[in-house]
């Protein structure tokens, strides 16, 4: 083998660590202090054995992104070859979820999104390409009187990475895929240069509420050519529309603020029946 060949296989191999290094994931997401680990693309892919948490389960180890030409495709559900977290967190309606990023690039402005698709009796098992699902949360352009300007994600940063996003009081109990995303738009002002990180977690939501908002499938999320996905930022914006379908009627506005962890959280395993008590 010469030098060459093994400096630039060396770049490669730096080049790629940069990649994860630069993009994040979530590592927990915290609900009233409690901590409950995510998927660790940097191990658990690797496991044949992975810990059951309560995000869903993704071998996309290089932190990439899901692109426009790929919103028709299972991927844009819940990111790449994405399968169903074994497990999942229960909340109350009204309660906030704290989802902490491991980092995010400062140039890769865009809005944050938030889903629920209502999974029937198990997120566990549910086909995730029947899942539909309806807008909780989204924060695009905050402050236009710059360019760039100051976006969801911005804040997201400002809070040492966290997003928190609130289960609207009025929604029905039961079982919810909760999916999660950044949008970076810095590419975005030609075709197919956006780029969406969803992540999914699974939720038991509790209480008495009713609403049953109806939703869209994932692959009806987005267009390539949607206002708030085909735009160019770096002109002066005097407004963004965020991109998906309209916020449901009972969606929260949520003050963003990182949340301290007080306790780990041991995911729940199984449906109704099981976790009941
Ligand atoms: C910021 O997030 C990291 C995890 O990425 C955590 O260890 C640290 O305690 C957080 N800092 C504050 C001030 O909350
Ligand atoms: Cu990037």
């Amino acid at each position: 083998m010469t030098h060459i060949k093994t400096l630039a296989h060396l770049a490669a191999i730096l080049s790629a660590a940069a990649q994860v290094a630069a993009h994040g994931h979530i590592t927990n997401i915290v609900i009233n202090g409690v901590s409950y680990r995510g998927w660790d693309i940097n191990s658990d892919p690797y496991n044949s054995d992975p810990p059951v948490v309560v995000a869903w389960q993704t071998p996309n180890t290089a932190n990439g992104f899901i692109s426009p030409d790929a919103y028709d495709t299972d991927d844009i559900i819940c990111h790449l070859d994405a399968t169903n977290a074994r497990d999942h967190a229960v909340i109350a309606a009204g309660d906030k979820i704290s989802l902490q990023w491991s980092t995010w690039p400062d140039s890769h402005h865009g809005p944050v999104i938030d889903h629920l698709a209502n999974c029937g009796t198990s997120c566990e098992t549910v086909d995730k390409t029947t899942l539909e699902f309806f807008k909780i949360d989204g924060v695009g352009l905050v402050d236009e009187t710059t360019v760039p300007g100051i976006w969801g994600d911005d804040l997201l940063i400002a809070d040492n990475n966290t997003w928190l996003v609130e289960i609207p009081s009025d929604i029905a109990p039961g079982y919810y895929v909760l999916r999660h995303e950044l949008i970076a738009l810095h590419g975005a002002g030609s075709e197919d240069g956006a780029q969406n990180y969803p992540q999914c977690f699974n939720l038991q939501i509790t209480g008495s509420g009713t609403a049953d908002p109806s939703g869209v499938l994932g692959t009806e999320l987005y267009t390539s050519t949607d206002p708030g996905i085909l735009v160019n930022i770096y002109q002066s914006l005097s407004t963004y529309e965020v991109p998906g379908p309209t916020l449901i009627p009972e969606a929260a506005s949520v003050v963003q603020s990182s949340s301290t962890i007080t306790a780990s959280g041991t995911p729940v395993t199984g449906s109704a029946t099981a976790t009941a008590a």
